[in-house]
This record gives structure tokens, sequence and C-alpha cells, in this order.
């Protein structure tokens, strides 16, 4: 394998890097899935949208220098997946019409509910075992949806994997705390009860959160000793009175345990870098809060032990590449600090 990190993009492999599965200590497992999107349509053309996008971005990083030696690499879309997704996604708007005419107790939206609910289960069993044959493999598996109900299987492994020994830093404008969601077990809304429920890593630290239900703030309230929620709207009154970004960060991270998944959905950045994504919200973070976030877990001395990055669309005009050129971008930083803070790359000297 020989490439030159100076010259634009020669494979087509993510970032234009040439690397094979068996040489990669960071794959990806793309899965074009948003079968309960509540609103706009786009997740399921992210990893699409991402890829294509990640040919732009320069490989060497101030921060993380040439961490991506260390060889990333994303598996082919399943054809399979993406057709169920989008033949569901068709049956879901039934249910979604339904909800809306009050007849969602009728046979036919409970038995495409019941559909949907399986198919689901299928796919989170799918993620699991490709999750668990990268971690059996001594890498760093990462998941690109896709709506936020994708990574639950690979948070399964990478928390079984360290026995419960995991913090979840989810980065999003909504809580997904969602104990169910227009009668779905695994939709985008209900992620992260699913995964503290069903999954029971150590704690949840959620960053950008602005929308959410009186029942996920309850569930919030009711759990404060494995969830701790940094609301967005706080936050930037801490700023906005004087405190910095970084104490806020250090003050984050200082929840977390050594063994850390990074859940990040790109609408917990501000909409204007993320315009084409589902469910977006006003406020967030900004692009290099969420850079100094990711650069304070790796200060800590934490590990970054798996990842995810969801909800990225497809921009609506075909010219359009600003959606998935900044997830491209928040996808190589993660990538990058989960190498150097598993010591498979070492950062530059000079930072
Ligand atoms: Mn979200």
């Amino acid at each position: 394998m020989s490439f030159d990190p100076n010259s634009t993009a020669t494979s087509d492999g993510i970032f234009g890097l040439p690397f094979t599965k068996e040489e990669s200590k960071l794959q990806l497992i793309p899965v074009p899935w948003e079968v309960t999107t509540s609103y706009g349509d786009g997740a399921s053309r992210g990893p699409g949208a991402i890829l294509r996008a990640s040919y732009q971005v320069d490989l060497f990083d101030i921060e993380t220098g040439d961490a991506y030696m260390a060889g990333y690499y994303m598996e082919p879309e399943s054809a399979e997946i993406a057709k169920m997704g989008r033949d569901l996604k068709k049956k879901a708007k039934v249910i979604v019409q339904a909800i809306e005419d009050g007849r969602e107790e009728d046979a036919e939206p409970k038995k495409l509910q019941a559909e949907i609910n399986t198919a689901s289960n299928m796919v989170n069993d799918w993620v699991f075992q490709k999750a668990k044959a990268v971690l059996d493999q001594g890498a760093i598996p990462a998941v690109l949806g896709g709506d936020h109900s994708t990574p639950f299987g690979l948070i399964k492994a990478v928390t079984e994997k360290y026995n419960g020994d995991v913090g979840i830093l989810h980065v999003d404008a909504h809580a997904d705390l969602r104990d169910a969601y227009q009668g779905y077990n695994h939709s985008h809304a209900s992620i992260m009860h699913n995964v503290m429920e069903k999954i029971r890593p150590k704690k949840l630290v959620q960053v950008g959160i602005r929308d959410f239900s009186p029942g996920e703030y309850d569930y919030i309230q009711k759990n404060s000793d494995r969830v701790k929620t940094y609301f967005d709207p706080l936050t930037k009154r801490r700023l906005n009175k004087g405190e910095s970004w970084q104490t806020i960060c250090d003050e984050i991270v200082s929840h977390l345990p050594k063994n850390v998944h990074i859940s990040f959905d790109i609408d917990g950045l501000s909409p204007d870098l993320c315009p084409g994504t589902g469910t977006p919200v006003p406020g967030g973070l900004s692009f290099d809060q969420a850079l100094t976030l990711f650069a304070t877990v790796a200060e800590s001395g934490r590990k970054i032990v798996g990842l995810d990055l969801t909800e990225v669309a497809e921009a609506e005009s075909p010219e359009s590449d600003w959606d998935g050129n900044v997830g491209a971008r928040i996808l190589f930083k993660m990538c990058g600090w989960a190498m150097v803070t598993n010591g498979f790359a070492k950062k530059p000297a000079t930072v």
C-alpha cells in the first residue's frame, strides 16, 4: 500500500484512503436506514453524501497529525438494508397518516408497526454482529447513519466488550429518551432510552440538548446518577456570563468513565452546519466547540472506543454538498482522536 497524502484522492475509499479492511484500525459500517424518521427525509443517503464529500478533506490534521495512517475503511453499503428501509419507509407514512386521523389503534397500522419493529430488531442484530467482528479484530468500530436509531447494535457491542464500563458522550439537539415513539420500539427518538435501559452503559452525558418532552425531562431527573444533560440554553447562558467553553468541556468530560463512545447526531450542531438534516433546531454547538469537546476527551486521557455519526442528510440541491462536507469533517476528527487515544497513532509533537 503506497499513496501520496499531498496529492488529491486517488482511491474511492473513505477520505480517498486505499486501506483494506484487514489493515484498518477504524472500520465504518454504513447503515442507510431512516424508517422511523418523523420529519425530513434524506438521512438514509447520509453515508453516500459523507463518502463523496470525504475526498475533499486534507489528510494531515493539526491536532491528530497523520492518524489516518492507522487505516480507515468503510464497508460498501448493504443494498439489501437500503431496499428494506425504502420499502418500510413507505409503510411508515401510512402509519403517520393513521395517527393524524386518530386511527392508530386500527389493525392495519398496528400490523405495519409490528413489521417495522421486527425489521428494526434485524438491523440492530446486523449492526451488532458487524461491530463485534470489528472489535474482535482489535479495531475501532463506527456507524454512519442513517437516522439515530442505527448505532444501537454498535453501542451494545462496545458496551459488552468493556463489561458495561463505557460512557456515552451524546451530542444532539434532541434528548432521544422517549420510551417509544409512534409505536416504534427502536426509533431515532428513543435511542438513548433504549441504550440506558436495554444495554446499560455506566453513563450517558448529553450535550447540545434543546428539544425534549416533559417525559424525557422527567427521565433525566429520575436517573441523575446515570444521566447528565447539558441543556443548550443553560450552557449558552454560562458562556454569556463569562465562563469559557473549555471550562465547560472539562466539566462535561469529568462525568465520563475512561472508555467513551461518542454518539454524534449532526443536528447537535448549529443548523447552518446541517441545513438538510431531518429535524433541525436553532441553537447548538459551533464546529469549533465540537472540536474542542473531542480534544478535551482525548487530552483527559480517556479512550474513544466507538463512535457514530447520524442524521447527516444528502443536501436538497444536488450541487450542494455542505451537509456531507461538515459531516465528513466531524467524522474525520472523531476518527483521528479515536486512533490517537487508542495508541494507534501519535499526535504532532507541537500540539
Ligand atoms: Mn437529533
